[in-house]
């Protein structure tokens, strides 16, 4: 027998081919429910540090798709993590798979649903991790999961994550989109 998590999940993957569309570039690696089909899929997957420049990986609620358009996605956002290009070799695995735990163990209390999901960039200008919720509109949500997320990554009081609403990302390409929260 198999411990069952209190939700489905699924393994969404990115990789960059330039002559296809965004869209067709992400593909659904396999649902799971259980601890068990999680470290079974973790431990035969590449750490995100040995993924080519332009993959991403995302963890999302089963039924929800990794982008911006989903219905649960498109009046959200996300806690950006922004990593310095030195900290791919020292921190991305580790916060990555913090990150994972965090959304298949329901670390957020009342406002999980609002979590929808994860996604990690890796990106030769600076690797990015990010947690998706639901409603950018909802501030006690949005800010109890933000201080949540930033205790659980263990990252120093002096650091800060900022939030930004997907829709102020989707129609900003180049410069970074303003932050509506920071903790
Ligand atoms: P990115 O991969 O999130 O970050 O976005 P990067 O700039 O560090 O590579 C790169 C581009 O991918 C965006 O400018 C969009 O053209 C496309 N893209 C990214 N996301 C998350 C979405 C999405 O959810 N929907 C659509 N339609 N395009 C997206």
């Amino acid at each position: 027998w198999s411990h069952t998590l209190p939700n489905s999940w699924a393994l969404w993957f990115f990789k960059n081919e330039r002559s296809r569309a965004w869209r067709e570039n992400l593909q659904m690696v396999t649902r799971f429910d259980t601890v068990e089909d999680f470290w079974a899929l973790y431990n035969n997957i590449k750490l995100p540090s040995k993924l080519s420049p332009g993959c991403d990986y995302a963890l999302f609620r089963d039924g929800i798709e990794p982008m911006w358009e989903d219905s649960s996605n498109k009046r959200g956002g996300r806690w950006l993590v922004s990593l310095a290009k030195q900290l791919r070799h020292l921190d991305l695995d580790r916060l990555w798979l913090d990150t994972m735990l965090c959304l298949i163990g329901e670390g957020f209390g009342d406002y999980g649903p609002d979590v929808c999901g994860a996604v990690v960039n890796i990106r030769t200008k600076g690797d990015k991790i990010a947690l998706w919720t639901r409603e950018a509109d909802s501030q006690a949500s949005v800010m109890h999961i933000g201080r949540v997320y930033k205790e659980r990554l263990g990252l120093s009081m002096k650091a800060t994550i900022g939030y930004q609403a997907h829709a102020d990302t989707a129609t900003k390409s180049n410069s970074l989109a303003r932050n509506k929260f920071v903790v």
